[in-house]
């Protein structure tokens, strides 16, 4: 079981407590279609994804970027059990939506250059320690049903 001292929950509490969940959503989703285009195959139904521009204006894109977030939240809640609470969403996005996991990883960098751009200097190396950590054990959260 993954041990989060007190410090570390209250830091990633903050960093969620101050988040603009569709904004950053948003950003940290198209950063990853941009600067990975093969996650783009996952979104065809999502409209025009022809280049940065339409990327960024897509509004499916930016309200399925607030919807992952919001997923996000749900590790946030259950700290202590993230590998349970994501069972069913490792399940969706092996067996139906067929995401390679390795994106699950790419997905987490975009989300923390985002947050690292918003936040300035508070994204400390201990800040950033503590995040990486968080999204960890959620991408291996996520890619139980891959194991
Ligand atoms: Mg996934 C659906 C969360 C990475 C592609 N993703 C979803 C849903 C959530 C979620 C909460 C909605 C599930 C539902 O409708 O029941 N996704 C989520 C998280 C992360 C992640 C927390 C990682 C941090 N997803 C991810 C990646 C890809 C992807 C990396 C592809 C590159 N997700 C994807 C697709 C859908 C979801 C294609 C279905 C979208 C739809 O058809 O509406």
């Amino acid at each position: 079981m993954v041990v989060w001292s007190d410090q570390e929950r209250s830091t990633i509490s903050s960093i969620f407590g101050n988040l603009d969940y569709n904004d950053v959503g948003a950003k940290a989703l198209c950063r990853c279609l941009i600067v990975y285009p093969w996650t783009q195959r996952y979104f065809g139904a999502f409209g025009n994804l022809y280049n940065a521009d339409a990327i960024n204006s897509n509004p499916n894109i930016a309200a399925h970027g607030a919807k992952v977030l919001h997923g996000l939240d749900r590790a946030l809640k259950n700290m202590d059990d993230i590998k349970a609470t994501y069972a069913e969403l490792s399940v969706l996005h092996s067996e139906k939506l067929h995401v390679d996991p390795d994106n699950f990883k790419l997905l987490s960098d975009c989300l923390t250059i985002v947050i690292a751009a918003r936040m300035g200097a508070a994204f400390t190396p201990e800040v950033q320690a503590t995040f990486q950590k968080f999204l960890a054990v959620v991408v291996s959260a996520l890619g139980k049903q891959y194991h």
